[in-house]
């Protein structure tokens, strides 16, 4: 997979009808191979949408026209992937898409494999990993918040960060190594005092980085909700009104809901996956029982559980015991019906948000508090300058770097010898390296590069 010598194909749009469809070439023979296929009687030229008709070059018969495009050509090394790259705008038709594929692919191109172009990108020097990473997660991203920050590390903002701290790291390794080579004349480049400084300078830049990571991680990775409490209380009212749809079947009869309902909704920039669930009573058959196995399972793997409750009701036992298992785990504690409730109510104070679904009443509360509930607040995200680590991957590396860095002040603090506080910063090095993929194995680099789809 790691060669790049050679021309490949791809469609870069989403399968499915469009106005327009995009099929990208990339390699050395990609001017070639277009041209080849194209109406045109002189070369592309570069940047320059040039319109044309497209043929097979070698018709299989009958017809040999496909469809009449818009051709760019990007001169290596100013494209995408650093190479030659063609892309063709064609009608969005599958059928035509492919066609100009086949064509290209009998005029000498290889069908590329998922994430090949980007993956030349990398290879090429163009982006390095963790804008790699950014690319897959900008494409993926369900909310704006998630694109925001994908495009953030795009920019190479995290890359820039853990450059600045490498940057220091490296300094002081070069005088910590002079101060070795040269130990007669009787000059220390570094003293320990100022080694022991400047390395809990670059400790606290990634602590600092770290802080943020929790929060970012959460936005990348999005949350499982779980909504549970007694039957009849309002869960599937509350869930539609969070999906802003009738998603879930909502009636006067305890025990309507007998299985898990999901759906994805964004709350303030969060991808949470919100889970409705049957509600808890003494079980009237098997499939309710097994709903409230499911329900039990689903609040197991939560990152948060909302607890519905009757605000106009007492606390029943079934209530207690979700209370008694949620206690201690992160939870919102939600008593709806507040329509009903009139005058003095029993239980619901302090802790609990009172909402009515039916009025709206307390509904503009429900997702600031899940929102916190689930970590931080938008704006501990992060800005433009201070970047917010989202991906596991970084965060683990960044982890290990921080370890090596205690290691290596320690040993600067008790005055060891250099040998010791270098070997321990050389390997923090080699964890930002490992980052932005200066030196990344390969089955890291397999892994991540399968996450694409074929033609990104
Ligand atoms: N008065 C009032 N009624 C509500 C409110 N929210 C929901 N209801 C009614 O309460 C009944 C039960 O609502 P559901 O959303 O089905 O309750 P549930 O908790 O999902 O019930 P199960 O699925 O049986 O566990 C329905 O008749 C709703 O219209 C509210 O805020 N006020
Ligand atoms: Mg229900």
């Amino acid at each position: 997979m790691f060669s790049i010598d050679d021309t490949i194909v791809a469609i870069a749009t989403p399968p499915g009808r469009g106005g327009i469809g995009v099929v990208r070439l990339s390699g050395p023979e990609a001017p070639r191979i277009a041209e080849q296929l194209l109406s045109v009687s002189a070369p592309l030229k570069p940047r320059h949408a040039t319109y044309a008709r497209l043929q097979h070059a070698c018709p299989p018969g009958g017809s040999s026209e496909i469809d009449e495009v818009i051709a760019t050509l990007f001169p290596a090394p100013k494209s995408y992937t650093g190479q030659h790259v063609v892309e063709v705008s064609a009608h969005g038709s599958p059928v035509v898409l492919g066609e100009i594929v086949r064509a290209a692919v009998v005029a000498g191109a290889r069908v590329a494999e998922r994430g090949e172009f980007t993956l030349r990108a990398f290879l090429s020097g163009k982006r390095d990993l963790v804008q790699v990473e950014a690319i897959a997660d900008l494409i993926a991203a369900v909310t704006p918040l998630q694109a925001r920050l994908a495009f953030d590390q795009l920019q190479g903002t995290l890359t820039e960060s853990i450059g600045r701290i490498d940057a220091s790291v490296f300094d002081l390794i070069a005088r910590l190594e002079a101060s070795i080579d040269f130990p007669d004349e009787g000059y220390r480049f570094v003293d320990a005092h100022a080694t022991v400084a400047e390395i809990k300078g670059a400790r606290e830049a990634i602590e600092r980085l770290l802080s943020r990571s929790a929060r970012g991680r959460l936005i990348r990775e999005g949350a499982i909700v779980v909504i549970a409490g007694p039957t009849n209380v309002g869960k599937s009212s509350l869930f539609n009104y969070l999906c802003g749809s009738n998603r879930a079947i909502v009636a006067d009869v305890p025990g309507t809901t007998r299985d898990l309902i999901s759906e994805r909704v964004d709350v303030d920039g969060i991808a949470v996956t919100l889970v409705d669930t049957a509600g808890a009573r003494e079980a009237v058959d098997a499939v309710e029982r097994e709903g409230m196995e499911r329900a039990t399972r689903a609040r197991d793997v939560a990152n948060l559980t909302i607890v519905v409750a009757d605000a106009a009701a007492e606390i029943g036992p079934e209530e207690r015991a979700l209370l008694e298992e949620t206690k201690g785990r992160p939870r919102l504690l939600v008593a709806n019906k507040s329509d009903l409730v009139s005058g003095r109510t029993s239980i619901r104070v302090d802790e609990w948000i009172a909402i009515s679904v039916r009025t709206g009443d307390g509904l503009d509360r429900l997702r600031p508090a899940i929102s916190s509930h689930l970590g931080g607040t938008v704006a501990a995200t992060g800005t433009r300058e201070e970047p917010a680590i989202t991906n596991a991957r970084h965060i683990g590396l960044l982890e290990r770097a921080l370890t090596c860095l205690g290691a290596a002040e320690g040993a600067a603090a008790k005055g060891r010898s250099e040998e010791f506080v270098l070997a321990d910063l050389q390997t923090a090095r080699t964890m930002f390296d490992e980052v932005v993929g200066r030196r990344t194995p390969d089955d890291v680099l397999n892994r991540i590069f399968e996450t694409f789809c074929v033609g990104k």
